[in-house]
């Protein structure tokens, strides 16, 4: 349990990206501009391979983003979905809320609203994004997600969607998340991400839940809205996130998935499935430090 304002980040970018949002906090900010500052951090890396520029492209060499935002006091909500060409897809999801009366926006629609909204429009291929396509073209293979079992097994090398909640000062509730998605899917795919209640769902009286993996099962099951319903019946944080994805391995699923969550107290916890192995981590940043905590043990 943490106290006070804090913002809870998903995976080995965790910290640097709290790091990037506690300022904001620290100096009485909004927890919206908490979670803008820690997204827009993993957005705009280059070697991250599963958000925003530079980004896992789809089966045509294109990255296309996901992205989505919650805001506690008035239950708030804003999305894109397969966005394209602009990098800061969280700030485009927030304009979205802000802006309009819509909550999700997408593809090249949402492309034009964020040019409309100032937004720069910029190619999210780099090198290394070009490169893991060139390869995976060169083989000939259509992407796996036309496979009649998709979900039999967990295809994919590794997950990294970057799920951040913040509480601030004034005790305002703030969820979001933002990704790529899936190594070389179908052109015009939307995952869980943007779908509220699926990779990310807030309630401000009771916290918030962000989820990563595969969002093509994860999103059937609303997972995140289930997490923050049991702890509005007084779960805690990492039994209810279990019994979430429990819910889901219970209809025969086998995927690869995490949740973390966070209650507003600050009592926070997560889980996972299939990555026993692969390792599953959220961090932490409250006045007392930056804590990254591994709900399931990373490699050695
Ligand atoms: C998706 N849930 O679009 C995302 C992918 C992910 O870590 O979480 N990767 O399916």
């Amino acid at each position: 349990k943490v106290r006070g304002p804090f913002v809870l980040t998903t995976w080995d970018f965790g910290p640097g990206a709290n790091e990037a949002a506690w300022p904001v906090l620290a100096a009485g900010g909004s927890s919206i501009d908490a979670v803008e500052h820690s997204i827009n951090h993993v957005e705009l890396l280059p070697d991250e391979y599963w958000v925003g520029y530079g980004g896992v492209p789809n089966e045509v060499g294109e990255t296309t983003l996901d992205a989505t935002i919650f805001w506690g006091p008035r239950h708030d909500f804003g999305g894109v979905g397969c966005l394209k060409r602009v990098k800061k897809a969280i700030s485009v999801a927030r304009k979205v809320m802000e802006e309009t009366q819509h909550s999700l926006i997408v593809g090249d629609d949402a492309t034009r609203f964020a040019v409309r909204m100032g937004f720069e429009e910029t190619s999210l291929t780099n090198l290394r994004s070009q490169e893991a396509w060139e390869k995976w073209a060169a083989k000939g293979e259509r992407t796996d997600a036309f496979l009649p079992e998709p979900f039999a097994e967990d295809h994919l090398p590794g997950h990294d969607t970057v799920g951040s909640i913040s509480v601030d000062a004034a005790g305002n509730l703030c969820v979001g998340c933002s990704t790529n998605g899936r190594e070389f899917k179908i052109p015009g795919r939307v995952g869980d991400s943007p779908i509220p209640g699926a990779g990310a769902y807030g309630d401000q009286a009771v916290g918030g839940a962000v989820a990563t993996g595969n969002g093509d099962v994860m999103m059937r099951f609303l997972p995140t809205y289930h997490t923050v319903e049991l702890m509005r019946q007084g779960m805690p944080p990492d039994i209810a996130a279990a019994t979430a994805l429990k819910r889901i391995t219970d209809k025969g699923y086998k995927f690869g998935g995490g949740i973390a969550a966070i209650a507003i107290d600050g009592t926070h916890g997560g889980a996972q499935v299939g990555w026993d192995d692969a390792g599953f981590s959220y961090s932490v940043r409250s006045a007392s430090g930056n804590e990254q905590i591994w709900v399931s043990p990373k490699p050695a």
